[in-house]
């Protein structure tokens, strides 16, 4: 047999010489940045751990200030302006996205870790699209299907969390915005830099003062926010824990929310799927962004006749991913967000081996500094384990098998989560027999992990409730029928 020779990746670093980072940065309250009265945290990146930048922690006194300043803002400009002037603004924040996307695209990667290949063409350009998407909607809400005229609901609450720090941002602002809400919005602890630059892209569009307000903190700043009495609608992305305790605040209140929270999707292959565009798929699914991803194929379910051949093509694929610099344009895999998580999925991954399943990486270098896991496959699962169970959100797969497509189903459903789902066969009969029956909120049908602004995403069952994107993320943002 021929000797296969590899080639060495000259490294390709993306400059970090166009973000202009502040040491310290304040509150955007009312259109301005503002000192905030709680105490400082610092950011930093998770590749090298080097402190980026100082943040505010807003406390309850600054939670009051924002939602005073958003209340201020929904009462005397925003929700008297037509749709047609609101789009401008939008369709105005959307193109000077764009226009600085490499900007957001390295501070994204800074601060988050994540390989600058993916939030340059992933994050950025979709998140710029949700804008553009929603500016197109801001003068047609009659159109809806949502009834005659419906009404913004007034002042949202947004907390975030830091997988996908602009896209979220994204998610929560532009349909918020187009409905004629005014926002405060709460970007994770890990990764606030993103939504600040967001808020000086806000200045540069002349968005009217506190039509969108972003305070910067920890958990308590998200609790006063979620619990403030003069906040209309509470939107939440994260986990299902935090989740469920704001179900629980909010409760009984005219509140209305939506809650995006954690997922454990199948990512089903059948015996007559394209092995070789299946494996692309399945690492897409779980490796794309660390893991890091709600609606993550992190267990692969394998129709048993074809599993080896698809594990060894599989392990092949990995051994070729490069993990490293997040601003290297080579990278695949960048690093994990947090100490905290770069814990927990490490404790998973022992758990994992501690119950008996095989564990695989291919070889690679970690980085010495900063937090890194390396790409983990564990085959010889079963449904029972914590792996095939709880949301690792990390670079983790656990490889399930079956033999019938009834068992496969049944298998994908057995969990408390319902975001997403993945299905891989040649035949569209099995691939619609398959969707029909699973119980996620989104199904991929030969690709995984693809998302577009027109599209609805959420969930069913502990992945939580209400829908983004689309029309139907219109609805959240809207007094409709008896609530008016
Ligand atoms: P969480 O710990 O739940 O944090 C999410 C956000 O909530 C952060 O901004 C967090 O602040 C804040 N927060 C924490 N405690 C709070 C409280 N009691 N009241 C109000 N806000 C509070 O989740 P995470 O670890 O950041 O994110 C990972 C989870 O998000 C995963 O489970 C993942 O599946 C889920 N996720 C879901 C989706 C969708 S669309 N379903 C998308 C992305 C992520 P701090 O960061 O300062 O703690």
């Amino acid at each position: 047999m021929a000797e296969t020779k590899s080639f060495e990746y000259a490294p390709a670093p993306e400059s970090r010489a166009i973000v202009d980072l502040r040491s310290t940065y304040g509150l955007f309250i009312g259109g301005e940045f503002v000192e905030g009265t709680g105490k400082s945290f610092k950011t930093i990146s998770p590749a090298t751990e080097e402190v980026l930048a100082e943040v505010s922690e807003a406390s309850e006194a600054d939670v009051d200030r924002a939602v005073a300043a958003a209340r201020r803002a929904h009462t005397r400009t925003w929700s008297k302006m037509s749709g047609a002037e609101r789009g401008k603004y939008l369709f105005r924040i959307a193109r000077i996205m764009a226009e600085r996307s490499r900007e957001l695209a390295v501070l994204e990667s800074l601060d988050n870790g994540k390989p600058i290949k993916e939030s340059r063409d992933v994050d950025v350009p979709t998140a710029a699209a949700h804008f553009f998407y929603y500016a197109g909607w801001a003068d047609k809400l009659d159109h809806a299907g949502l009834g005659p005229s419906p009404q913004p609901l007034g002042v949202a609450g947004q907390v975030i969390p830091w997988n996908f720090p602009l896209l979220m941002l994204a998610w929560k602002i532009a349909p918020a915005l187009a409905c004629g809400n005014t926002v405060v919005l709460k970007p994770a602890e890990t990764t606030p830099l993103t939504a600040l630059l967001f808020a000086e892209i806000c200045q540069q569009a002349d968005l009217p003062p506190g039509v969108v307000n972003i305070i910067t903190g920890a958990g308590g700043t998200g609790q006063a926010l979620v619990e403030h009495p003069d906040v209309d609608k509470v939107a939440f992305t994260g986990s299902t824990g935090v989740g469920k305790a704001i179900a629980r605040a909010v409760a009984g209140s005219r509140k209305k929310v939506t809650l995006e929270l954690g997922g454990k999707a199948a990512n089903i292959v059948f015996d007559d799927a394209p092995v070789d565009q299946a494996v692309e798929g399945i690492v897409n699914g779980i490796f794309f962004n660390q893991g890091h991803v709600c609606c993550a194929g992190s267990r692969l379910l394998v129709q048993e006749n074809v599993s080896d051949e698809v594990i060894e093509r599989l392990k092949r694929r990995l051994s070729t991913l490069r993990v490293g610099d997040p601003l290297d344009k080579n990278t695949d895999v960048g690093a994990i967000n947090s100490a905290a998580q770069l814990a927990r999925i490490t404790e998973l991954s022992k758990a994992g081996e501690d119950e008996g399943a095989t564990r695989w990486s291919p070889p690679c270098e970690l980085p010495s500094s900063g937090f890194w896991f390396a790409p983990t496959v564990f085959t010889g699962v079963s449904n029972t384990h914590r792996i095939a169970r709880e949301e690792i959100f990390g670079p983790v797969l656990s490889v399930l098998t079956f033999r019938t497509p009834d068992e496969a189903i049944a298998k994908a459903n057995n969990t408390p989560y319902g975001l997403s789902a993945g299905v891989w066969s040649e035949k569209g009969s099995r691939i619609l027999w398959a969707a029909d029956r699973l119980r996620a909120g989104v199904v991929w049908a030969n690709t995984f992990n693809r998302f577009d602004p027109t599209s609805p995403f959420g969930g069913y069952k502990e992945s939580g409730y209400g829908r983004e994107g689309g029309r139907h993320g219109l609805e959240a943002y809207l007094k409709t029928g008896d609530a008016r």
